[in-house]
């Protein structure tokens, strides 16, 4: 989708103040910044290293949900998961090749993940065990998904706002079928209605953990919103995927898991309790249900796939040779 023509380039932008109030300039009159500006290796490196996290996520995402594709309860609930989970596949490599754009290889963004140097979405950590588990990822981590995503259409770099208008509307399609999913199971029997509540209940606080820790936590946070990488912070964010979601879930017959929750007339939003943040932490540290078999099976992925790699390299190798002989042969 993007060149690659940026790999290894010189990052020396001689960032004296002019420079740094140029570009500042040039963000606050809502220019969109492209691969060959000049730009600030801070700004370069911020965004490497979210898109490259971003990437990992969708990738890494697909596999609590690849679980339940053999096991859908119908064709046309396969079809569906089919559909989205390769979609998650292709946001993946929209987001590796934007960040490319910025001087980073794919192989390069894999070796940290498989490192543990990049970091993923800590929800990709917590297992699938029941089929409504689909229902709640569609509906809630899709849905986060959304409510962080749409302000990142509006990002100032030109090559991962694109991405995000693509992205974003085929996450709408997903937190749709996962919302249906928890529909048909609250309306359904009392073991599936249950079941519903089961998923929602093991969803909630992990789903608000993707935000990000609260903002007088976040590190990177400011600066992010003065390069408007974020248009929001973490906690604006979080605050409107609750006030979002509580009303879903009641008008399904569902309950949010918090006693805290209480609607706030003077704020115009809900309260809600406090988020535990030594589990977030302990997940985004490796600590999680799943990480090791997530990081494990996007090795065996990458190992397997090695001669795929290597096929298409030598295939484009013989091309070229071919192409220039032919060159030569008309001349
Ligand atoms: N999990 O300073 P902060 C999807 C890290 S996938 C793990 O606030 P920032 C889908 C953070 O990286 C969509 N780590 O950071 C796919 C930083 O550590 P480093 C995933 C987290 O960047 C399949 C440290 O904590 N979405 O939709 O300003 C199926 C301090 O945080 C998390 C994105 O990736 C976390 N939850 O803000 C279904 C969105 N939160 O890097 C669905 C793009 C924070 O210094 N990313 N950390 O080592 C963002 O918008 C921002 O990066 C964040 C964090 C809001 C996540």
């Amino acid at each position: 989708m993007y060149s690659q023509g940026l790999i290894g380039a010189k990052t020396d932008t001689g960032e004296d103040e002019a420079f740094l109030a140029a570009f500042q300039a040039r963000i606050d009159a809502e220019e969109k910044i492209e691969p060959n500006d000049p730009m600030p290796d801070g700004y370069r490196k911020t965004l490497v290293r979210q898109i490259g996290q971003h990437a990992h996520s969708e990738i890494v995402g697909m596999l609590p949900e690849g679980n339940w594709i053999t096991r859908a309860p119908s064709l046309r609930r396969k079809a569906a998961l089919l559909a989205k989970v390769q979609d998650e596949g292709g946001h993946g490599l929209y987001l590796y090749s934007a960040a490319e754009t910025l001087g980073v290889s794919r192989e390069q963004m894999t070796e940290e993940l498989l490192s543990g140097k990049a970091k993923y979405s800590s929800i990709f950590n917590y297992p699938t065990p029941t089929w409504a588990d689909i229902g709640a990822i569609g509906w809630l981590v899709d849905g986060a998904a959304i409510m962080n995503q749409i302000p990142l259409c509006r990002c100032s770099y030109g090559p991962y706002a694109r991405a995000m208008i693509r992205v974003c509307k085929e996450e709408s399609f997903h937190q749709r079928q996962g919302y249906e999913i928890m529909m048909t199971l609250a309306r359904g029997s009392d073991d599936q209605k249950e079941m519903a509540q089961d998923a929602l209940d093991r969803w909630w606080w992990p789903s608000l953990m993707m935000f990000g820790p609260h903002d007088s936590e976040s590190q990177h946070g400011d600066q992010s919103m003065k390069w408007k990488i974020k248009r929001f912070t973490n906690d604006e964010l979080r605050q409107k995927f609750v006030d979002a979601t509580v009303p879903q879930a009641e008008f399904i017959g569902l309950k949010i898991p918090d006693p805290e929750l209480k609607w706030n007339e003077e704020k115009g939003g809900y309260d809600f309790g406090a988020i535990d943040w030594d589990e977030f932490w302990r997940v985004v540290k490796g600590g999680g249900p799943m990480n090791r078999q997530r990081i494990e099976a996007r090795r065996k992925a990458w190992e397997e796939g090695a001669w795929v790699r290597e096929a298409a390299l030598a295939h484009a190798e013989k091309r070229k040779a071919r192409r220039a002989a032919a060159k030569m042969a008309a001349e």
